[in-house]
């Protein structure tokens, strides 16, 4: 799934998508959940920011420190060796429902119902219609907007035509959800003399060349777009691949300063990991926005976060991802998601566990 909600909403009036959002969910149990989860983040802040107050000189020596031998070990286990390819087909739901229905293409729809909608296709999304927004608010938003309902077994099968092809390029790629996988590309890249001994400028045309290949035969065998992003580890590939989205590539080649680059001025959002809380603290607590200040703020954030968190923003401020072989996953939990109107009927919510907890009591498990 993509990080960005506002993909392809570049050009909408901001202002007047919030205005009505506001108005229509004001008073609603899911507004008021908002509010108190937003007082709750508020107060947060202000005790960080105390703590952080606090610090005297010697702790921020001390700290800063710390931080400065994170780096370096951190550094040390940059590993430049591997290239990975993240794809993620575009506005996957709406795209599989065009082309079984092409008379919805060209016209603002999207896939889901009036109380919740699962995603919208681009036209939908130039009037501030997206993913996880009530319906009812949407058809506010674009009142000419078509609902589809879900149909899980069409995506299902979609995506295993997709997988065919990942297959192709990575036997063991990792499936990260039904319309997103990561590829490790090395072993391509090497059977086609790709070394990245390659001149930089080089090395990206030749992997732009791999990666446009995938995409096409995507294309070819589902009728389906998607987009890719090639970069020298995970975080960064799945960065990668929203920037030309949709319908678009980009590649990062392995190359420090590149990556450093890359890095510097990348919001601190766009990063896997970093939702809206995390991007709320740490700008209103440090000042931080980009990768690039994790690095110059890394004393403070390992004064204040635990040493896993803090080591996660360093190596965000690095430009750090995975990069380890895909691994036969076992299966360690389930989930399943279902959107209800409003209800406080217990016996109801206990019915419908006891229902799921059945089917998935008969359901096989594939590792
Ligand atoms: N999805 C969902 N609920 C969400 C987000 C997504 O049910 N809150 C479903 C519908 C999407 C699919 O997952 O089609 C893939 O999610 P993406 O975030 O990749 O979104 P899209 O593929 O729709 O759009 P794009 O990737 O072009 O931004
Ligand atoms: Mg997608």
């Amino acid at each position: 799934m993509s990080p960005f909600l506002l993909v392809g909403m570049d050009g909408v009036d901001k202002e007047k998508v919030q205005r009505i959002v506001y108005e229509m969910s004001k008073g609603s149990k899911y507004f008021e959940n908002e509010e108190r989860k937003e007082a709750f983040i508020r107060q947060k802040i202000e005790h960080m920011r105390a703590r952080c107050a606090k610090l005297s000189a010697t702790d921020i020596s001390h700290y800063q420190k710390v931080a400065d031998k994170r780096v370096a070990e951190l550094e040390a286990r940059r590993d430049l060796s591997r290239t990975w390819l993240h794809v993620d087909m575009d506005a996957f739901y709406a795209a599989v429902e065009t082309l079984s229905n092409p008379s919805l293409k060209g016209k603002p729809m999207a896939v889901g119902s009036m109380s919740m909608i699962s995603t919208a296709n681009y036209e939908a999304r130039k009037y501030g219609v997206r993913a996880a927004m009530p319906g009812f608010i949407a058809r506010k938003l674009c009142p000419e907007l078509i609902f589809v309902p879900v149909d899980f077994e069409k995506y299902n099968h979609y995506s295993s035509l997709t997988r065919k092809v990942f297959q192709r390029y990575d036997p063991d790629f990792i499936a990260a959800s039904l319309d997103e996988a990561y590829l490790d590309i090395t072993e391509v890249c090497r059977e086609r003399d790709l070394s990245s001994d390659e001149v930089v400028q080089l090395l990206i045309f030749f992997i732009a060349k791999v990666a446009d290949e995938l995409r096409r035969s995507v294309f070819e065998e589902t009728g389906l777009t998607c987009s890719a992003g090639v970069a020298p580890n995970r975080l960064l590939a799945k960065v990668c691949s929203d920037i030309n989205k949709p319908n678009g590539q980009f590649v990062l080649p392995n190359d420090r300063m590149a990556v450093m680059t890359f890095i510097s001025s990348l919001p601190i959002r766009k990063v896997g990991g970093i939702g809206k809380v995390t991007e709320h603290i740490l700008r209103d607590v440090f000042g931080i926005s980009t990768c690039e200040e994790m690095l110059q703020k890394g004393g403070c954030l390992c004064a204040l976060f635990s040493r896993s968190s803090a080591d996660f923003f360093l190596s965000v401020g690095l430009g750090l991802g995975r990069t380890d072989a895909s691994q036969v996953r076992v299966r360690k939990s389930m989930s399943n998601e279902r959107t209800f109107s409003a209800t406080e009927d217990e016996v109801l919510l206990y019915q419908k566990l006891g229902n799921w907890r059945l089917s998935y009591q008969n359901s096989r498990i594939i590792p």
